[in-house]
Order: structure tokens, then C-alpha cells, then sequence
């Protein structure tokens, strides 16, 4: 594997799932193929998870692991080529990207949309120009668009705990006081899409839809609670408007709607559903303390599995390297 952004990079998901369960039961199984291997991580973002659990991935699998913030000790970096240099930013990404690329095997980035150019942003701008100038096989820890080691995390999470063959899952969009990207949505959709077994809806205030690439044959439904009813698995995020509909509002907060929250009135319309959210969350906006705090919350095994995703991830770059 070169690359990894989309779920078809995995190949066959059933084979990507129970390497996900081999490597579970036995992480340390694969120590061997990273010896002498170097991944480095690039974040242009802040991480808790993603930081940590990529990196405990990596060690697992018996790699040495180099950590970049950009914004905390690197040159500032210009991402824009024709720009005359004469401001802030001391060093180009086109210099910067191929270095980066001599000290390492491997390369995981983190560069959130910028949420203004929603062509720049779905174009995968930063990762494009790291896939193109680094040399090295290029995984995304959530670029412009998507989130792809979280949704395979969230799609292992379902797996082990539903109760049913044929889960109904809901994406629900809920409230939130900045913007944020439709990254973690547009992967969740793409794998729930992906996976043979799940019913998969989507719910979420008029406006806010999705791109169609990762709507795909999705159920949209705008009333929050019929979408809710029967459902196995809530999975909630907020994202700003993705300008589907109105370009104009690409990136804003164009709903507050705090009836969208997720509380136990939400949760008594769904079939004894489990909650799930990628985290970090903030409370009483996106889910309540109760709901968060229930025996049905998933957040830390979901949290758990990004090891695991990761692992896979990098088992396959390491075996294709
Ligand atoms: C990010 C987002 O919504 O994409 C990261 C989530 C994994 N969240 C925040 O910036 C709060
Ligand atoms: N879920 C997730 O990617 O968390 P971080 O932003 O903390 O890495």
C-alpha cells in the first residue's frame, strides 16, 4: 500500500477486518518489519489520539518514530507556490517535504481544511503535494477531507459490538460554538457505504450535506428523531456547512440548533443504541455528560481500536516498502 486516504486502499474490507482482530489478539505479531524503519509523523494540527495511538502502532510493529509539529519549532511554511517570500514564512513545503522525506520510510500527515477555499481543500492540496515530493508511502491522519485511520477504527468498534448481523448505524450532525471539518463525516460515510452489513443513515439540519462522493447511496434523513428510531449505533459529529448546497457557506456555522444535542431523550428513540464519537467532544453542546458517561457510550474502545487501525495501516506499508 502507497497511500492510504480512501477506504478502497485497503483493498477487500472482510481481509482488512480480520487482520484488524489477528492483530488485536497478538499486536507484537508483526514486530519484525519495522526493524531499522523510521515513520514520521507531521502535524500542522493539535492531536491527542491520533499522536499517540500512531505512534504506539508504530513501536508495536517495531519502528523508530520521529514526531513534527510544524508550529511548534519548524520554520513557518509557505504552502502556496508563485508566493514572494517576504513575510512570515522562512522555508517553502516544496523544500521542506522531499527533506522531510530523506529521514524516513514512512510519512503520516494531519492538515486540516482550511475551511475558505472549498475547491483548495477538496482538491487534498497538502497531501497531494506530500504524496507527490516525499518519496515515501503517504498515510492520512486527517487531511482537508478525511479521517480515514478513525473510520476503520469506528468500523472495527461496530463490528465487535452489535448485536444484530445488519446494524442500523445514524450519522448525526450536532450543534457546536466553532467550525469545523467535515473530514471525520465524509470518511465515516465512505466506510459505512463500504461495509456489506450496515444501514446506514444520515441525519443532519437542511443545508449542511455532505459531498455527494461520500453521500454516496446513503440514506439522508432531516428529521433528527425518525432517523434516531431503531437505531443500533449513534455516531454524532459536528461539521460546518460544507457548501454543497451554497458555496457561499462552505466552512461557516450556518446552525446553532441546540436540539440536535444528543441526551437521553435522543438516545430513548433509538433500539438500546450505543453512542459513538471520534473525541474530542465537548460536552452539553455535541452529547450530554449522561449519554457520554453511559454504559451504551463506545468513545474509549473507539478511542482504543485507532491502535489497531493504525497497525494494520502501517503493517501494509511496511510489507509493500
Ligand atoms: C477535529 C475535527 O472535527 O475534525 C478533529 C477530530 C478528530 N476536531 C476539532 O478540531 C475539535
Ligand atoms: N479522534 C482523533 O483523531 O483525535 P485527535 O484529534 O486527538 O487525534
Amino acid at each position: 500500500m502507497k497511500s492510504f486516504i480512501n477506504v478502497e486502499d485497503l483493498g477487500p474490507l472482510d481481509k482488512a477486518m480480520a487482520e484488524a482482530f489477528e492483530i488485536k489478539n497478538d499486536r507484537y505479531k508483526y514486530q519484525h518489519l519495522g526493524k531499522n524503519k523510521t515513520l514520521m509523523m507531521i502535524f500542522f494540527n493539535n492531536s491527542l489520539r491520533t499522536r499517540l495511538s500512531t505512534q504506539k502502532a508504530a513501536m508495536n510493529l517495531g519502528m523508530n518514530v520521529i514526531v513534527l509539529d510544524v508550529n511548534a519549532g519548524a520554520w513557518k511554511l509557505e504552502t502556496e507556490r508563485g508566493v514572494i517570500m517576504d513575510g512570515d514564512k522562512s522555508e517553502h513545503l516544496l523544500e521542506a517535504i522531499p527533506v522531510m522525506g530523506c529521514y524516513c520510510d514512512l510519512i503520516g500527515v494531519r492538515s486540516f481544511a482550511g475551511l475558505t477555499d472549498r475547491e483548495y481543500d477538496y482538491a487534498e492540496t497538502v497531501l497531494q503535494q506530500f504524496i507527490k515530493y516525499s518519496g515515501r508511502p503517504v498515510f492520512a491522519m486527517e487531511t482537508a477531507t478525511v479521517h480515514p485511520l478513525q473510520a476503520f477504527a469506528d468500523l472495527i468498534t461496530i463490528e465487535e459490538h452489535k448485536v444484530v448481523e445488519r446494524p442500523k448505524v445514524v450519522l448525526t450532525w450536532a450543534p457546536h460554538c466553532r467550525a469545523l471539518p467535515q473530514a471525520v463525516p465524509n470518511s465515516f460515510a465512505q466506510w459505512m457505504n463500504a461495509a456489506p452489513d450496515v444501514d446506514f443513515v444520515i441525519t443532519h439540519p437542511e443545508g449542511y450535506e455532505l459531498d455527494p462522493k461520500f453521500v454516496g447511496n446513503a440514506r439522508v434523513e432531516y428529521d433528527q428523531k425518525k432517523a434516531f428510531e431503531g437505531a443500533d449505533f449513534i455516531y454524532a459529529k459536528n461539521w460546518s456547512n460544507p457548501g454543497v448546497t451554497n458555496l457561499a457557506d462552505y466552512g461557516k456555522i450556518t446552525s446553532k440548533d441546540m436540539s440536535w444535542t444528543v441526551d437521553t431523550e435522543h438516545m430513548s428513540w433509538t433500539n438500546n443504541g450505543k453512542f459513538m464519537h471520534c473525541l474530542p467532544v465537548r460536552r452539553n453542546l455535541i452529547v450530554t455528560d449522561d449519554v457520554i458517561e453511559s454504559p451504551n457510550s463506545l468513545v474509549i474502545p473507539e478511542a482504543a481500536n485507532r491502535e489497531i487501525s493504525c497497525s494494520v495501516v502501517i503493517k501494509r506499508m511496511l510489507e509493500a516498502l
